[in-house]
């Protein structure tokens, strides 16, 4: 089956063109100005639409289990909802219990996965350590195609990684050529301080931001940037929400270290202010990690975002449901951490970013697939529109207009975060290798999506700060003691 995308203007991470794209199967065969359309082929109308790669959601959590629940998106559900939004490509994470093998675990979400309708890879998380865990990690990489590994420095007494686990997993990490990615926030500090701000009769969703001030993730983050920095491995900021954080980012980077940092759609557009809703429900509906910042971060994130020091956005997609967000009722340390965003990363990034004139067309792809794509090794396979790659395309109406709601949209959860925002640029078509998956109405196929293997890096790149830049240490010669 043969696709031609007519009359578009096609936008990469390197410029933009008048230029139709002919698909054939799975992968794109051309790219260029009147191509000739193969007999039997379907035409999409492109016209005044921009036809770009389609997105790549680096960060997702479907049906977690997490804080004694299940979030309520699963690996279809989610990649449907993505693939409305323009998103064709999710990397989620398998996340063991301490003491579970990675393996094991990785067996598990391979076959949660199974069901999904777009494409999917998984970062795996390091959330203890023994030789096994040594072992599975150079299983995971050497045969599986894992090239990332998560370290949790919060949630202490479930998932949290201590120092010791850091630096023995930074340091295999690097001698598999992987990359190591870090939610940064100081899990000790956080525990101390939710039992100070509940000891002091705060028991609302109020008491989460409390709990977790932006002081906490920039420690956190400015070490496990040091750690990778003594180590000479490459580090991925997750979620960086915070001046704290971003500063910590910056600086690493400009002395020319390898440092990659992420930020989510919703932490650029949303502050704490939604903390302090007087409904319990909807004020619990925010309670997220690391958590909605004052104004002025957001600022600092788009800056750190049109300057380079982030690289992609992610959404984080981790859903819990209005009753399920109620386990804490009681205690905000209960109420389960996450929120939802895959359905609307794109559309808002366009609205809030290209729109404003913050970030251009061709930037915006690149932070929200090209760059993810080329981090994680998988470039020009996905995040690109050229012969070769894999047709995962979205045609992109720049004044298409919707209002964001629960009441419309594909997530499977119950309320929306940016309920009531109204977003101008949205798809119009998503392909998924070649594959109409969205055309105004969700036309996915449970189980039709791939597990995306992502291969080790050179061991060149893991050396990649000043100290491996100075000569191997040696020992100082001494002449025998004295008998
Ligand atoms: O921390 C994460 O990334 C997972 C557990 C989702 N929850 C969240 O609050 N970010
Ligand atoms: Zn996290
Ligand atoms: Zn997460």
């Amino acid at each position: 089956m043969s696709i031609l995308i007519r009359g578009g203007t096609v936008v990469t991470a390197e410029g933009e063109s008048r230029a139709d794209v002919l698909c054939h199967g799975e992968t794109i065969v051309a790219v260029g100005p009147n191509l000739e359309a193969p007999a039997g082929a379907r035409i999409i109308d492109a016209g005044g639409a921009y036809v770009m790669p389609g997105g790549i959601d680096p960060h997702t959590h479907m049906e977690l289990p997490f804080m004694g629940t299940v979030a309520s998106e699963d690996f279809f559900t989610g990649t449907t909802a993505a693939a409305a939004g323009g998103t064709t490509m999710a990397i989620d994470f398998v996340i063991p219990s301490p003491q579970q093998s990675l393996l094991e675990a990785f067996h598990d979400w391979r076959g949660w996965a199974e069901k999904a309708a777009c494409d999917y890879s998984f970062h795996v998380a390091v959330t203890w350590w023994s030789d096994q865990v040594k072992a599975d990690m150079h299983t995971l990489a050497t045969e599986h195609g894992v090239n990332s590994f998560k370290h949790f420095m919060a949630y202490k007494n479930a998932i949290m990684c201590d120092d010791e686990t850091l630096v023995n997993s930074f340091k295999t990490a690097k001698e598999l050529g992987a990359l190591c990615t870090v939610h940064a926030e100081n899990g000790e500090l956080v525990h101390v301080l939710q039992q100070d701000i509940f000891d002091k009769g705060i028991t609302g969703p109020e008491g989460h931001p409390l709990s977790r001030p932006p002081e906490v993730e920039g420690e956190a983050a400015n070490r496990a940037i040091r750690i990778a920095e003594v180590l000479g491995v490459p580090l991925y900021v997750v979620h960086t929400s915070c001046i704290d954080a971003l500063e910590a980012v910056t600086r690493a980077k400009l002395e020319g270290q390898r440092v990659y940092a992420e930020v989510l759609a919703q932490h650029l557009v949303i502050d704490e202010s939604v903390y302090r809703n007087p409904d319990w429900d909807t004020a619990s509906h925010y309670v997220m990690s690391p958590p909605f910042r004052a104004k002025e971060h957001q600022e600092a994130l788009w800056r750190g975002l049109q300057s380079g020091m982030i690289q992609t956005t992610a959404t984080d997609h981790c859903c819990f449901c209005t009753p399920q967000k109620a386990m804490g009722r009681d205690d905000f340390r209960k109420i389960p951490n996450g929120t939802a965003g895959i359905e609307d990363r794109l559309a808002v990034l366009w609205h809030h970013g290209v729109r404003t004139g913050r970030l251009t067309p061709s930037e915006f792809v690149a932070v929200t697939s090209t760059n993810t794509a080329k981090i994680f090794n998988i470039h020009p396979k996905k995040g690109a529109i050229q012969p070769g790659a894999d047709a995962d395309i979205v045609v992109w109406d720049p004044e298409k207009t919707r209002t964001i709601s629960a009441k419309t949209h594909l997530q499977n959860i119950d309320f929306n975060i940016y309920e009531g925002m109204e977003v101008t640029g949205n798809p119009v078509y998503t392909l998924s290798r070649g594959r109409v998956v969205y055309d105004g109405q969700p036309q996915t196929i449970r189980g039709a999506g791939k597990y995306v293997n992502r291969p080790c890096f050179a061991p060149f790149w893991t050396a990649q700060n000043k100290r491996n830049a100075l000569a191997e240490p040696t020992a100082v010669v001494r002449p025998p003691a004295a008998k």
